[in-house]
């Protein structure tokens, strides 16, 4: 390996990532078939996958981009609040993409800067990336992809993932070593809730649970998987939490920043009970996922949860809802009174 390679790689692994690969930019050009297949298997994700073209043509946005730097980082190290887990999907809580308080965004930062003084031009795109991340790691053979879609390492999928260009050709690949998943189980497929996941590496991100409570979903009292979302408000892990490669990778060792202070504020009552300046202020910088616009959303799925699984003591809560200054969440409450004929 070239010793600059090598060098990234070392400088990645000192600053706490488990995994770091160079591929050359042409390599994410095979991209584009696994969005082709995806497309071919599921004809009408083309309006949502059509978008992620550009993942695969890098030098036509970055036409001095020469390499992709990719890095994995764990994240199913950190306690959840026990009241969350079932509730909010496991990354968005330890989310560190946009936030400045977490040393995993510090030390994202500082391998930036690491690359740079080491002479490279070197740019990321923090929140959704500017190519697709998956391909990047599976392509240097950091590990690899199961039958959910989900990478994979030795520490299961509770991985993220984060690239760099730079401006220079080099690679550093290796040769994953993990068994792969056995073709008779299908424990992801029965898990999916709303049969997103339809057949192994095949997935409709418009049936996602996950899709649903976060960019889409935005007229609950006709969403035709209100139902499937059961007791998830945002985000879903249960493609993730059935399979087997996942047994004990997650070990609740770290706190991390504030999230336990913020738990306290978070229960089905408590987010409909929430004033508009908390969930534009703290709950959007965090789960940014439903943009400051959209924060009456966070009601409309806690009272979708409620009515999957109710409990008389939402009945008061409901009943708050139906006066909200929003009148999505005023309808939503109307709805599920109708519904639970209460
Ligand atoms: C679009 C997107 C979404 C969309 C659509 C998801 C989708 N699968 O397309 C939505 C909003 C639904 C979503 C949700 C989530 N996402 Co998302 N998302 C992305 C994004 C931006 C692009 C994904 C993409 O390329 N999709 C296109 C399709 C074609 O790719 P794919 O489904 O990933 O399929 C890959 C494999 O299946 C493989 N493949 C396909 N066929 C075959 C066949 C064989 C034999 C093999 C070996 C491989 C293989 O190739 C595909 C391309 O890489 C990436 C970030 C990025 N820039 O890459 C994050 C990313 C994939 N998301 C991530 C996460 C964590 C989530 C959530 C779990 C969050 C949550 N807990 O709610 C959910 C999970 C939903 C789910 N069940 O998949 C992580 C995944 C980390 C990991 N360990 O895999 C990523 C990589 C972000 C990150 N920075 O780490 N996401």
């Amino acid at each position: 390996m070239d010793s600059l390679a090598l060098q990234i790689k070392n400088a990645a692994l000192d600053m706490g990532y488990e995994k770091c690969g160079i591929i050359k930019v042409s390599d994410m050009y095979s991209y584009e078939e696994k969005l082709d297949e995806r497309i071919e298997r599921l004809p009408h994700t083309k309006p949502f996958y059509d978008r992620y073209y550009k993942f695969a043509r890098i030098q036509e946005s970055h036409p001095w981009a020469k390499s992709v730097v990719v890095c994995v980082r764990r994240y199913g190290k950190y306690k959840i609040p026990e009241h969350l887990k079932g509730m909010v999907a496991k990354y968005y809580l330890v989310d560190s993409r946009t936030d400045e308080n977490s040393k995993d965004f510090q030390d994202s930062l500082s391998f930036e800067k690491a690359l740079q003084d080491m002479g490279l031009r070197a740019e990321t795109e923090r929140k959704y990336g500017f190519t697709a991340l998956r391909w990047a790691a599976i392509k240097a053979g950091l590990g690899i992809v199961r039958r959910n879609n989900f990478f994979y390492t030795e520490n299961g999928s509770w991985v993220y993932l984060e690239a760099w260009l730079i401006d220079k050709e080099l690679e550093a690949i290796e040769t994953p070593n993990l068994r792969p998943c056995s073709d008779k189980c299908n424990l992801c497929i029965k898990a999916c809730p709303s049969a997103s996941l339809s057949q192994p590496y095949t997935m409709n991100p418009m049936a996602c649970v996950s899709c649903i409570t976060t960019f889409m979903g935005r007229d609950m009292p006709n969403e035709r998987y209100k139902e499937e979302i059961g007791d998830w408000v945002y985000g879903c892990d249960a493609c993730q939490d059935v399979c087997p490669m996942n047994i004990n990778r997650w070990k609740e060792a770290e706190d991390f920043p504030y999230l336990e202070e913020l738990s306290k504020e978070i229960s089905l009552k408590k987010i409909i009970k929430m004033d508009y300046d908390f969930l534009e202020n703290v709950m959007q910088p965090k789960f940014w996922y439903i943009p400051k616009q959209d924060v009456w959303k966070w009601k409309a799925n806690a009272i979708n949860a409620m009515v999957n699984n109710y409990k008389e003591q939402y009945k008061e809560s409901i009943y708050e809802a139906c006066k909200d200054s929003h009148e999505k969440v005023r309808e939503m409450a109307e709805w599920a009174i109708h519904k639970l004929n209460i």
